[in-house]
């Protein structure tokens, strides 16, 4: 991949020998003249490194490192002149990775640009992997839904932007029926991989505000934001509807059919958390009592 530097001087010799060896070395460059000119750039593209000059015209390399930092999170190397009244010390409280006395060697750029670059995909590889856990603990392992943890998370969130707003909100509960029958005649791995293929089901029913959780071993909820009962009840529906069109094959030549039983409910001004679930339970329970296969709110 091609480093990419917005060089910063306004100093045309250093800058145009500076640009000439970094490009010598399959550096990317991209010049500019001032501080100015650097964050106009920035508006543009995102380069690897700026590296740039403090004593310069206007905004100086400082200020330019502290406003690189906090808005575009770019790693910074700064250089300057010994005699320049700047420190170390001031480039680094300033957001800079590195610096760098002037005249320097190339070969001192080089090295330095090179620590600076590592210590940048270092925090890259980082901050990927802290989103890659973030969505772990969210993530069910089986089907790829959220996790119960989440749907708890999601629903008080939602709870509190109803307190504020009113706009409706429902929830839909849904429970695979007999599945300890299916389990126990074609084996826990077969289940899963009804839970699995419940899990695409529920997904390719979803609207864009909708989101899907397990919630427990074959129980799933649908939170649905800005959505009436009536509205959470035809999602609901479409769900059952394929599912019920879905034929399993669990064996060579031998095929099953899954059922769910849903409950459908809206969150009222007099409900808590608990008895909005409770009551998305009890309409799911009234499915079940009801003959299953069947929705109820
Ligand atoms: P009902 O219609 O009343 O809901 O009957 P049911 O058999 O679905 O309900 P019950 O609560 O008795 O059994 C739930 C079953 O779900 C038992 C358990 O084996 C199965 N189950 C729960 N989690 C998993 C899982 O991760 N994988 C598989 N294969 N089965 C699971
Ligand atoms: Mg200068
Ligand atoms: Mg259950
Ligand atoms: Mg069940």
């Amino acid at each position: 991949m091609t480093i990419s530097i917005l060089l910063v001087d306004d100093d045309v010799a250093v800058k145009s020998a500076t640009q000439e060896f970094l490009e010598l070395s399959g550096i990317d460059v991209t010049p500019a003249s001032s501080a100015e000119e650097a964050l106009e750039l920035l508006n543009t593209f995102t380069p690897d490194i700026v590296l740039t000059d403090i004593m310069m015209q206007g905004m100086d390399g400082l200020e330019l490192t502290r406003f690189v930092r906090k808005n575009y999170g770019v790693a910074v190397l700064v250089m300057t002149g010994y005699s320049a009244n700047y420190s170390y010390e001031e480039a680094v409280n300033a957001g800079a990775s590195d610096f760098i006395f002037k005249p320097f060697r190339f070969e001192e750029l080089d090295l330095r640009i090179k620590r600076v670059l590592r210590e940048v995909r270092l925090k890259r590889e980082h901050a990927k992997m802290v989103d890659k856990l973030e969505e772990l603990a969210i993530t069910d392992g089986l089907t790829g839904l959220y996790n119960s943890r989440h749907f708890f998370c999601q629903l008080k969130a939602e709870i509190e932007r109803y307190t504020r707003y009113h706009h409706p909100l429902s929830v839909l509960l849904l429970d695979i029926d007999l599945f300890k029958n299916y389990n126990d005649t074609w084996g826990h791995l077969e289940g899963d991989k009804v839970l699995m293929t419940m899990g695409e089901i529920i997904t390719s029913c979803l609207r864009s505000n909708d989101t899907a959780y397990r919630y427990g071993g074959e129980e799933f909820t649908v939170v649905l934001p800005e959505t009436r009962v009536e509205e959470a009840c035809l999602v609901g529906e479409r769900i059952r509807g394929i599912l019920s069109q879905r034929v399993f094959t669990p064996e060579k030549e031998k095929t099953a059919k899954v059922t769910i039983s849903i409950g459908a409910t809206q969150f009222s001004t007099s409900d808590t958390l608990e008895s909005f679930i409770k009551r998305a339970d009890k309409a799911m329970y009234d499915s079940k009592k009801a003959g299953r296969d069947q929705l109820t709110c």
